[in-house]
């Protein structure tokens, strides 16, 4: 009998195990893969890289509710080796008040995982930035001795979310705590009742909690105009990570590309390619390895006709991919959104047009588009790890 999951989907083991077994052979993909074509998880697995996708918990047909669609999770067994929660480990979702955690529904996620025999990564552990702290951490009162009550309620946080999951492979440990514009540190409230070591604090906690797991600065610096700052103030920060020995294995390179929010081109142009590179050299000349942990493609200023959208999403995607993968640093590629009408970008920077975007490999109705087959190309040239 096929083994079903909590999701009512067959798992990928059973589904593999019953059509090799019916096929007499090794290795046959799925029924409701696309046409022919190779699955990422096993071209990425092939080379020593892991691929994988966001999925949420939202309630069905929302945005951030992608887990709860049937079709969508076909498209993750197919094509995933990789899951992380697009919502549900964030302080705002696991945390109701400072005594409670609330793991329902990352817990399904990582069931999900687990019946699939995908990775979990982990996002995120402190997205150290003031306006997605929950409002009660915001207003919480750190008392008489600030210092060792915030070390004590952080401490307390990672301890809890790494023990409950200790199959997660790669944590974001720290999430976009560099000010975008200035480079400079945010502050929270807990930076104010602990100062910045806040920041240390959270990975060596990680790595005595979680010592299996690649311990990541995860954060949205690009090479676009407007980010120089922001690219200065990540190299600042990991270089003072180096300097004090605090345990960061990676840089997650969120790599959410094309049409800036700042910036209205969606170019990347022989010079900001060097640009960008002279970024990620500095990284791993550090001894950084890079992830590629959130990879979409804004279509916000790219004309209506899905035939060119479309095409000149793959071909921005192939060209920024195929540079991230040059570099055997780069170990992880997880996209933020498999299907366009799930992806977060629908509800922020409308088009001029209005039209939905496609910043997702597989269009509304899980037709794959022209950048599946970038992705699918990007991964077959990269060099095994
Ligand atoms: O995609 C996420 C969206 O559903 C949430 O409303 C939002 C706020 O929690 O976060 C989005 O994910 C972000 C990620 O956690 C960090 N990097 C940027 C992502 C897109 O905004």
């Amino acid at each position: 009998m096929t083994r079903t999951s909590a999701f009512g989907t067959p798992s990928r083991r059973a589904v593999l195990a019953g059509a090799a077994a019916s096929a007499g052979l090794a290795s046959v993909k799925p029924a409701w893969a696309q046409g022919d074509q190779p699955s990422l998880r096993d071209l990425a697995a092939a080379r020593g890289l892991l691929f994988g996708s966001v999925a949420g918990m939202a309630p069905p047909g929302r945005l951030g509710g992608s887990l709860q669609d049937p079709a969508y999770q076909a498209l993750l067994i197919a094509d995933c080796g990789g899951l992380v929660a697009e919502n549900e480990m964030k302080w705002a979702a696991l945390r109701p008040d400072a005594e409670r955690f609330d793991f329902d529904r990352m817990d399904q996620i990582a069931a999900f995982a687990t019946e699939h025999d995908m990775a979990l990564r982990g996002h995120t552990l402190l997205w150290h930035h003031p306006q997605w702290f929950p409002r009660w951490l915001t207003d919480y009162d750190y008392g008489a001795r600030p210092a060792a009550e915030g070390e004590r309620l952080l401490t307390e946080h990672i301890r809890g979310v790494t023990a409950r999951y200790p199959q997660v492979v790669s944590f974001d440990v720290v999430n976009e705590t560099v000010d975008a514009g200035t480079g400079a540190l945010r502050e929270t409230s807990l930076s104010r009742a602990m100062g910045q070591e806040v920041l240390d604090v959270a990975f060596h906690t990680a790595r005595e909690a979680a010592p299996q797991a690649r311990l990541c600065y995860n954060d949205y610096m690009s090479w676009e105009a407007g980010h120089e700052a922001h690219r200065a103030g990540v190299l600042r920060l990991l270089e003072g990570f180096r300097k004090r020995g605090v345990p960061v294995d990676a840089l997650g390179v969120q790599s959410h590309i094309g049409s800036g929010n700042t910036d209205d081109s969606v170019g990347f142009d022989t010079a900001q390619e060097r640009e960008w590179r002279v970024f990620l050299d500095e990284v791993v000349g550090m001894g950084f390895d890079l992830e590629i942990t959130e990879f979409d493609v804004h279509d916000k200023n790219l004309p209506l006709d899905f035939e060119v959208r479309d095409r000149a999403v793959a071909d921005l995607a192939e060209r920024y991919l195929d540079l991230m993968l040059d570099y055997p640093q780069t170990r992880t590629v997880m996209l933020w959104g498999l299907a366009d009408h799930y992806s977060w970008l629908q509800g922020l920077w409308p088009r001029a047009d209005g039209a939905a975007k496609r910043p997702t490999p597989w269009d509304a109705a899980f037709k794959p588009k022209p950048l599946r087959a970038a992705i699918e190309r990007s991964l077959t040239r990269a060099k095994p790890r």
